[in-house]
């Protein structure tokens, strides 16, 4: 099975995103039954969903997994949904900071993720990782790059399964932040990955 794992480049204030560390650690590993390819997105609402299309046509994966950062979370969220909104608190890596607006203005309100979620959110657990399963990646480019990928498969009647994954923040994100913030090991989210793609692996061959 050809995987096209993708993660972030920092954004906002921070120096770091687990996303692209997590895709790093992964690179270097070798998963059974797992041809992995792998990309690092920009946080910009133009070249961040237009790398992962460009990506996703050249490499023909037969999967495609999509990692990204999001503060505040306890647990390794399995995301269900993609909305068709760009309402950005703060701006993107490029200045840009789009409010109220559609990502495809004729696209449907949104789009399920076609990985098996619950599957996934189960593995985790077994693994004694935090996982949960959430019904909003937001409103920002983690949302939008969901979006965009699914939107795309579906226009061109393609049948890839797809989906995002959000991790919460590395200890060095929020270690002397003055008001406690959660935080979860670039270990721990390495094997929480693995786990979720091991699952993926056995579901896709089981499926095909
Ligand atoms: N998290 C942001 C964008 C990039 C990232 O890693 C988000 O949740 O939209």
């Amino acid at each position: 099975m050809k995987l096209l794992l993708t993660g972030f480049e920092p954004f906002g204030n921070s120096p770091l995103n687990p996303s692209e560390e997590v895709v790093h650690q992964l690179a270097q590993q070798e998963i059974e039954g797992v041809e992995l390819l792998t990309v690092i997105l920009p946080v910009e609402r133009f070249t961040g969903p237009d790398t992962l299309i460009r990506t996703y046509i050249s490499a023909q994966p037969d999967v495609v997994l999509s990692l990204g950062e999001a503060g505040g979370i306890t647990a390794v969220t399995i995301e269900r949904v993609a909305i068709n909104l760009l309402d950005f608190s703060i701006s993107d890596n490029g200045g840009h900071l789009v409010t109220d607006k559609p990502i495809i203005a004729d696209g449907p309100p949104a789009y399920f993720a076609t990985l098996p979620t619950r599957p996934m959110v189960n593995a985790l657990t077994e693994a004694g990782i935090p996982a949960q399963l959430s019904y909003s990646a937001g409103t920002f480019l983690c949302n939008q790059v969901m979006y965009e990928m699914l939107h795309y498969i579906h226009k061109h009647q393609l049948k890839t399964p797809a989906g995002f994954v959000h991790l919460p923040q590395l200890p060095q994100q929020t270690a002397g932040k003055n008001y406690p913030l959660p935080s979860m090991s670039l270990p721990l989210m390495v094997a929480g990955i693995t786990a979720v793609i091991h699952t993926i692996t056995h579901w896709y061959t089981t499926h095909s």
